[in-house]
Formats: structure tokens, C-alpha cells, sequence
């Protein structure tokens, strides 16, 4: 097993739309295994093959506490949605950011499994979501986080609060400008103001993150 690359925002090739895989063969159960170790490594409840430069339409998925329901789906297709839920949403490509977005409540999708078998699923709650979300990823949709909310254990170093202070009026800039700086990926908000800066994780990793500040 192979602990693979996570591609993250703003990366191109996550824009990419995966093909359908015409033959479950022992290479998908290869990437499925990757995949899957990856995704527990991250740690992340879902990932899609296109977070991790692969182009085919496989996903793994596991919301289970224990991290023991492991579900894959290869070839995913929507059959049907229902209703309308507002959930918060994490994204593995885009770290430090939470984005409240409105799915269907309630999904049917069809798809195989590693081992090449069709199946058909009603599912709801957090596991409707998480399979909207990773489809989204496999037709190269990305949720930027752009309306992302502060997380707990936020840090701007004073450097940052400089340049954000500068350009707090134009928050792409404010990107442009910070990951020129930095040398490091930014993240910021097309119409509302952004500060951008340093996360600290609580296990004690950085990163460049932002987040929206509210009028
Ligand atoms: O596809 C991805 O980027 C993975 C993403 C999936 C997802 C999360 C929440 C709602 C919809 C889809 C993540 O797994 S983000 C990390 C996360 O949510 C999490 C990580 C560890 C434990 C519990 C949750
Ligand atoms: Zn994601």
C-alpha cells in the first residue's frame, strides 16, 4: 500500500474530469487500497481519485467512528436526489477550510464495487453528503471554502496582519499578495473581507489558511 499526494486547492488537476474505468482490474483495487489508506491518513471521511491525480471515477468513503465501513464506489452514478439539507463541509484539497453548502437530503446512486459488482443505494445524512461531495470532485468541482468559517486554533503571525491590514479591501489580492510573500498556498473571498494568515493544527503542523470575517 502507498500513502499517495493529496492535491490541493488551487492545483489546476483538480479540475480535471475523470473517465469512467472499463474494467475493475487488480490495478483499481491497487488504487482503492491507496486510496483508502491515504484517506484514513489524511484523516478524511471521503476521497475522490481526482484528489490524488488519478483521473478515473473511483471514490472511498468511510464515516464510521471506528473506521471500519469502508465503501467504494467505482463508475458512481446520481439515480435520484431528494429534499434539501445545509451541512458543513470539510475538503482534504482545501485544509483548514469548513463551507456550509446545500445538498439533497437524500441520495439514490448506482455503482460497482472493487470487485466489479454493481449495487444500488438510498442513503441520507452525513454519507449523502460526503457521496455528493466526492462526485463533485470526479466532474473537477471544487468547493474553494470561500465562505469558510474560522477554526479552532487560528493563529495570524504579526508579519501577516500587516499585509492583510494593506489589503483587507481587496481580498484577492490580499491571496495573490500573501502566497507571493509567503510562498506558500492563500486562500480568500471574492466579495467579503478575508484575512489570511498562518493555521495552526492542535497536533502542532502550519499552514496558510484565511477566513471570512463577517461584517
Ligand atoms: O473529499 C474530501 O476532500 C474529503 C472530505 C470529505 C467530506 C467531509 C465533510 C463533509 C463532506 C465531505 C473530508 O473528509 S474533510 C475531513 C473531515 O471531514 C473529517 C476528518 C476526520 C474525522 C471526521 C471528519
Ligand atoms: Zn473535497
Amino acid at each position: 500500500m502507498a500513502l499517495l499526494p493529496i492535491l490541493r486547492y488551487p492545483d489546476p488537476r483538480l479540475h480535471k474530469k475523470a473517465a469512467t474505468v472499463s474494467v475493475v482490474d487488480d490495478s483499481i483495487r491497487q488504487l482503492v487500497r491507496d486510496m483508502a489508506e491515504t484517506m484514513y491518513a489524511a484523516p478524511g471521511i471521503g476521497l475522490a481519485a481526482t484528489q490524488v491525480d488519478v483521473h478515473k471515477r473511483v471514490i472511498t468513503i468511510d464515516i464510521s467512528e471506528d473506521r471500519s465501513g469502508l465503501i467504494v464506489l467505482v463508475n458512481p452514478v446520481l439515480v435520484s436526489a431528494r429534499g434539501e439539507a445545509e451541512c458543513e463541509e470539510g475538503c482534504l484539497s482545501v485544509p483548514g477550510y469548513y463551507d456550509n453548502v446545500t445538498r439533497a437530503a437524500e441520495i439514490t446512486f448506482r455503482a460497482f464495487t472493487a470487485e466489479g459488482k454493481p449495487f444500488e443505494r438510498t442513503v441520507d445524512g452525513l454519507l449523502a453528503v460526503c457521496v455528493q461531495h466526492e462526485m463533485d470532485h470526479l466532474i473537477g468541482k471544487v468547493d474553494s471554502g470561500q465562505r469558510g468559517k474560522r477554526q479552532p486554533g487560528w493563529a495570524i503571525e504579526d508579519d501577516v496582519v500587516e499585509i492583510v491590514a494593506e489589503v483587507l479591501d481587496h481580498p484577492l489580492h490580499a491571496v495573490a499578495h500573501l502566497e507571493h510573500v509567503l510562498d506558500r498556498d492563500a486562500f480568500g473571498d471574492a466579495d467579503g473581507q478575508v484575512q489570511v494568515g498562518f493555521h495552526s493544527f492542535p497536533d502542532g503542523r502550519r499552514g496558510a489558511g484565511g477566513r471570512h470575517v463577517d461584517h
